[in-house]
């Protein structure tokens, strides 16, 4: 990238800026806030200076570097999309390589960094998301789904980890008590000091500004950084945080058991087939009641639930919702049991004393679509017993028949214990590796004048919006009633896991948090657009009543956006207020 485009874009995310704060109308500038942290410098451009000689440059104990190669301009395939890259040197190898005692297996902590020629002074630790066991290209993701821009297209120096084992062991690295630990915390521990050591030998000298983001696990890595204050990050970009990820795992267990309930068919084994509990179409009538409760107490009935604190208030499952017989399934009603099923899970897993295993989930336009059933009724049978079963427990519980059968004989008195229990071989709990070690202790963060932007989609089925909601409200509390003035969080209303779901699911947060460490420009909302058709990634699930490029603000918690009158598929017909109370 030019200096020249980097400027414009600069320019470009100023502009936005702008119209953000003017979306806001008189609540801009704000008073400073409470929690006010310092302000750090701006990073300074600078020139690739070395490429084929990196190996050799940055040779380190322990460290394996299988390949180094200058590539020209163009695009880098990222799963199925093509991500415009510009020139760049492309690092791969591997450090810490050694054989398990405990399982046989080769165990390294895989990585590739891409230095783009023309840098702009920064380096982002790409997290990544799922189990990891992926060195997915070090692109450097911005937020939200079908990025159009990315990270290292900001001129950023990116790098991006399996976190410490190989894909191809599914969860079964979880038997290894090292990998678990480097895929809870410690690969960003290492790899952090050794990026920055490629840094200062491609570029002459280190980053001046480091930042960290990812989405789901990506997300988890990110605050888990954050409260361990690992690797100094001054900008912490945490989407759709699993940062209880034990315990939403254990909570899927405990979906699958109530969706079995209401099951309607068997599978070739003889067990409940979970997709049979609920219908497309008995999901989506749940949508539409809460939209009826609910979307217009925003000031808007635009198929959007901004006001998510009023709409708890409103929307009542067994009221709003029509009752009908467990042999009626033509989408207007619900049972009386699969109104039990649907809230429990919604009211949040717990074992047979009440106690709470994870958190309640919020109501929500987002809940009708593909991306909710697959979580719900897909992985609470595959992924989650698989993770639960070889990484979350200690002892681990691989023994037993996996798959839905684990899910279904998952004890929530007995087995659920086992995610905050070590053992002579797994010394760490999985709450311990996995989870922020206190969650809401950010003092060292906001001291040395980092900042962080957190984002969730209110209709995440995997990690609840509720959790995060209540995460930021006990870090208000322990900063004297505002962390706004170094954390803040957007809600991303009707968006499921991480993108999809009837919102507008395209934004950048990476460049307003930039403006927030680097320019002290604290981001009063983010512009967010739908993908409709016509977009160059569509998602299918946008209510066609919509504009295909619909903007609206997303609002820093407890801020909702509200209508104030104008054009309604556009951001600037609205601004950030406080919740109907
Ligand atoms: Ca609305």
């Amino acid at each position: 990238m030019s200096a020249d485009a980097s400027s414009a874009r600069r320019g470009a995310a100023t502009a936005a800026l702008a119209l953000a704060l003017s979306a806001c109308g008189s609540n801009a500038p704000q008073a400073p806030s409470a929690s006010a942290s310092p302000k750090l410098g701006a990073a300074r451009p600078g020139q690739l200076l070395a490429c084929g000689e990196l190996a050799d440059r940055a040779a380190a104990q322990g460290v394996v570097y299988t390949r180094v190669v200058a590539l020209p301009p163009g695009p880098v395939a990222v799963g199925n999309a093509q991500m415009p890259a510009p020139a760049h040197c492309l690092v791969q190898g591997h450090l810490q390589q050694r054989v398990s005692a405990v399982d046989g297996n080769t165990y390294a902590i895989g990585f590739e960094m891409r230095l783009p020629v023309e840098w702009n002074g920064r380096f982002f630790y790409q997290a990544n998301g799922g189990l990891d066991g992926a060195v997915v290209p070090a692109i450097g993701g911005i937020g939200g789904g079908a990025p159009v821009d990315s990270a290292l297209r900001k001129g950023f120096a990116v790098i991006s980890s399996d976190a410490g084992h190989a894909g191809a062991l599914g969860p079964r690295f979880g038997l290894d008590p090292q990998a678990r630990r480097d895929y809870g915390y410690n690969a960003v521990a290492q790899l952090t000091p050794l990026a920055r050591h490629l840094i200062t030998q491609a570029y002459g000298r280190g980053p001046d500004r480091s930042y960290i983001g990812g989405c789901s696990n990506g997300g988890r890595h990110a605050m888990v950084a954050a409260a361990r204050s690992t690797g100094g990050f001054d900008g912490i970009l945490a989407g759709n945080p699993g940062f209880n990820l034990p315990r939403a795992a254990v909570a899927q267990l405990y979906g699958a058991q109530q969706y079995a309930k209401v099951a309607t068919a068997t599978n070739a084994a003889g067990l409940p087939e979970l997709e049979s509990a609920f219908t497309p179409a008995e999901l989506k009538l749940v949508a539409d009641r809460v939209l009826a409760r609910c979307d217009a107490l925003d000031g808007l009935a635009d198929g959007i639930v901004a006001d998510l604190q009023a709409c708890k208030a409103n929307f009542d499952l067994q009221r709003d919702v029509p009752t009908c017989g467990s042999d009626v399934r033509d989408g207007q009603c619900l049972s009386a049991a699969r109104k039990t099923a649907l809230e429990r899970v919604f009211a949040g897993a717990q074992n047979s004393a009440s106690k709470p295993l994870y958190s309640s989930f919020p109501f929500d336009a987002g809940i009708g679509g593909a991306n909710w059933r697959e979580w719900k009724f897909g992985s609470s049978q595959t992924r989650d017993p698989g993770a639960v079963a070889y990484i979350f427990t200690s002892p681990p519980l691989h023994a037993r028949a996996g798959g839905l059968a684990f899910a279904l004989g998952f004890d929530m008195d007995r087995d659920a214990p086992l995610i905050d229990a070590t053992d002579g071989l797994y010394r760490e709990s999985a709450m311990t590796f996995m989870s922020p070690p206190n969650a809401t202790q950010l003092a060292q963060l906001r001291a040395r004048g980092a900042k962080m932007m957190v984002y969730h989609g209110t209709s995440d089925p995997v990690f609840s919006a509720d959790d995060t909601a209540a995460w930021y409200q006990g870090l208000q509390q322990r900063n004297g009633g505002d962390a706004s003035g170094f954390v803040r969080y957007f809600p991303v209303p009707g968006m499921n896991h991480c993108s999809g779901g009837p919102a507008t699911d395209q934004f950048d947060m990476l460049g307003p948090l930039v403006d927030w460490v680097e320019q002290g420009q604290a981001p009063d909302s983010v512009i967010a657009s739908a993908r409709g058709p016509g977009t160059a990634v569509v998602n299918p699930e946008l209510p066609a009543s919509w504009s295909a490029r619909r903007t609206r603000p997303l609002c820093p918690y407890p801020l909702v956006a509200r209508y104030q009158g104008g054009d309604a598929e556009s951001a600037a017909s609205f601004a950030c207020r406080p919740p109907a109370s």
